[in-house]
């Protein structure tokens, strides 16, 4: 037995990663399948050149916010995600309504601009916001509104629910079908204290809001990023960042859509 001093020995351990406890079970993580056709303002980003056709050429998700309009994470169309700058992919398309990715069902339509805030932050994930504007306009009355700074979906406690063809497992197992899971909206300090370190992604209560459940279990998770968090009939957030997915004391961080609304109605169009 080697002596080790007590002191150097926490040191020591301050500097190890922390363990990641593996999340089983559990698109979203905890979630059940919904009606794609009932939910049409969640869509699909795609680029089959990219991600090939089995599942549609899937790899993020959005919210149809004016039937033009999708909004997204900036960080879906990072050369990080897309393996090349993202004005190399010239088959990028939003999918709506389409209840298994292996079918043509729901609507396809290509995306015309893209707007990528150019203050997003890769290092706090500030900003995470960016905005596509289709080629054809989608059916009217499939978009949802998105929330102002004073909506009561904002109050934590709020329950939400978060869309997304994600991992179902944090293991790796894609969805074919749209799925939701039910999670609360939390206190910004839940997500402050989750989030401490900068290493991981720093929580900003202004430009992001936190969601969950207290004990683990469900939460959105790899390929869910995008995609809206809904609170009382408005999308309040856009699944963003979080270490791990569905793992207790380890929530969400959603983009706030209320304070990127005013920079979504600019470059829309
Ligand atoms: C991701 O890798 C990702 N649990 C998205 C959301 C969360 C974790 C990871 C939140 O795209």
């Amino acid at each position: 037995m080697i002596p080790v001093i007590p002191a150097l020995l926490g040191v020591l351990l301050a500097f190890l990663p922390a363990p990641q406890a593996q999340a089983r079970d559990r698109a979203v993580v905890g979630g059940r399948p919904v009606d794609a056709a009932e939910h049409p303002w969640v869509v699909a980003l795609a680029s089959r050149d990219r991600f090939g056709d089995t599942r549609s050429g899937q790899f993020c998700g959005g919210a149809l916010v004016g039937v033009r309009t999708v909004i997204t994470a900036a960080h879906c169309l990072s050369q990080e995600v897309l393996g090349v700058a993202h004005a190399e992919v010239d088959d990028l398309h939003v999918i709506s309504g389409r209840n298994d990715l292996g079918e043509d069902t729901g609507r396809e339509v290509k995306v015309g601009k893209k707007w990528i805030n150019p203050g997003y932050d890769t290092g706090t994930n500030a900003g995470d916001i960016a905005v596509l504007t289709l080629d054809e306009a989608m059916p009217g009355g499939s978009t949802i509104t998105m929330a102002g700074s004073g909506d009561r979906g904002y109050t934590p406690g709020s329950a939400a629910e978060v869309y997304g063809w994600g991992d179902i497992s944090g293991n790796g197992d894609y969805a074919p079908q749209l799925r939701a899971a039910e999670v609360d909206m939390l206190e910004d300090s839940a997500c402050a204290r989750a989030y401490p370190n900068r290493s991981e992604g720093a929580f900003d209560k202004d430009s992001m809001v936190c969601a969950g459940v207290a004990e683990g279990g469900r939460d959105a998770c790899q390929g869910d990023s995008g995609g809206p968090l809904v609170a009382h009939g408005k999308v309040v957030g856009l699944v963003s960042w979080g270490a791990g997915c569905g793992e207790e004391g380890r929530p969400g961080v959603y983009t706030r859509v209320s304070a990127v609304a005013s920079l979504v109605r600019e470059h829309s169009g």
